[in-house]
């Protein structure tokens, strides 16, 4: 249950990984659309005249990514929803630090992104600048590589409308306050994400992204030692799931790589197992147990148990929300060459 990203972890999940991805896409042709409330500017055609096979071309790109290294998906949806709630989903995320410009990527919160979801992204838009140059925005091309991710991990597919432009500003000291913390309260989270023009219900949606993907122990270490002055474990956590993350992470030699299942039950799939993992007290990070335990949200956690289709329906809701998300559009911003600088 824990692992560092050495190169046999890598090597060890390349080949489960067709097997995932190959099921997957044989069970899971739920095709969703979003009519309301679109941002005008954006739409399902924007690039039929331009660029006609776009989604084509990231589609193979994003197969082939996945085949090599199945850590992408978790890494490119979680640097998907920091770009969208940092300046709006304008792929501002992805700029490099210049020696004038600490990037947004390089804020502090942004260490643990992981460099196979920033790669997916540039990848894909490699592909497309050598078929339809200078047309397809780098913030488009993350909204529909994100897609494709969820999709072929085994969640729900939906129609992404596009027309996205891609940001001018990209500071790495315009991120904090815009992105939630472990130790948060659940008050603060729905404020933040309310803030951003999400209920909280898409937050409780949105945070089923932790059915994949992993957590640095320092991200849950406060509930496995010393908790409280009355209690050593956090009594919302389960004994023995406790118990073996202090294996994982041993207080007197942590190492800071080491990371732990987000969704202990089926790390690699996207389906609902995080919201039955809450109810059990099997949440890795203090707020995801939160979900559980607070009034206001424990209802749509037990929702989502019910039925996946559920979870899943809510979920495309709320990533068609965070997808729109401070858009530019029109003659806003630019269309990068290179989505990881701007143009001259
Ligand atoms: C509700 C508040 C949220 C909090 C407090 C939170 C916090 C975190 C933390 C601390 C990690 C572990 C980072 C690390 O140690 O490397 C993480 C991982 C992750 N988060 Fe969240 N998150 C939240 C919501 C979301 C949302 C809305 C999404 C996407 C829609 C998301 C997607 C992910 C994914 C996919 C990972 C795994 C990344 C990987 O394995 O590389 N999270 N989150
Ligand atoms: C949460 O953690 C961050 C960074 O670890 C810290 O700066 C902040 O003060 C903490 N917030 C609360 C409410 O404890
Ligand atoms: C420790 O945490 C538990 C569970 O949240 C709580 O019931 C208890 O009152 C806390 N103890 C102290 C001293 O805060
Ligand atoms: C300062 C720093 O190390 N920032 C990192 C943020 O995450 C990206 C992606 O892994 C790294 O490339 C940066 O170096």
């Amino acid at each position: 249950m824990a692992y560092t990203f050495s190169n046999s972890f890598v090597l060890a999940f390349t080949t489960l990984s067709f097997l995932l991805v190959s099921t997957s896409v044989s069970t899971t042709t739920t095709t969703t659309r979003s009519m309301s409330n679109n941002i005008e500017g954006l739409s399902y055609n924007f690039y039929s005249n331009t660029c006609p096979n776009a989604e084509i071309i990231i589609k193979n790109v994003v197969s082939q990514k996945l085949k090599e290294a199945l850590v992408t998906a978790a890494g490119a949806l979680r640097i998907f929803f920091h770009d969208c709630f940092v300046e709006g989903c304008d792929a501002s995320v992805l700029i490099a630090s210049s020696s004038t410009n600490k990037a947004e990527r390089d804020a502090d919160i942004n260490l643990s992104l992981p460099g196979d979801g920033y790669d997916v992204f540039f990848r894909a838009k490699r592909a497309l600048e050598l078929q339809c140059p200078g047309v397809v925005s780098c913030a488009d091309v993350m909204a529909i590589v994100t897609r494709d991710l969820v999709n072929l991990m085994g969640g729900p597919r939906w129609e992404v409308l596009k027309g996205r432009r891609d940001g001018l500003i990209s500071k790495a000291s315009r991120v904090e306050g815009n992105l939630p913390q472990v130790n948060q309260t659940m008050s603060q989270l729905i404020s933040l994400f309310k803030y951003k023009g999400l209920s909280t219900l898409d937050m409780v949606a949105l945070s089923g992204a932790h059915t994949l993907g992993f957590s640095h122990c320092k991200e849950f270490i406060s509930r496995i030692y010393g908790y409280n002055t009355t209690c050593d474990i956090d009594p919302t956590m389960n004994k023995g799931f406790a118990l073996q993350l202090r294996a994982t992470c041993p207080i007197k030699s942590m190492d800071p790589n080491v990371v732990a299942f987000n969704d202990v039950t089926s790390p690699f799939t996207f389906d609902n197992a995080y919201y039955l993992n809450l109810q059990k007290g099997f949440g890795l990070l203090a707020t995801d147990q939160q979900l559980f335990l607070h009034p206001e949200t424990r209802s749509y956690v037990n929702d989502m148990v019910e039925d996946q289709q559920i979870f899943f329906s809510y979920f495309v809701a709320a990533m068609i929300k965070l997808s729109q998300i401070g858009v530019k559009t029109g003659s806003d911003g630019e269309i990068r060459h290179d989505c990881g600088t701007f143009n001259a």
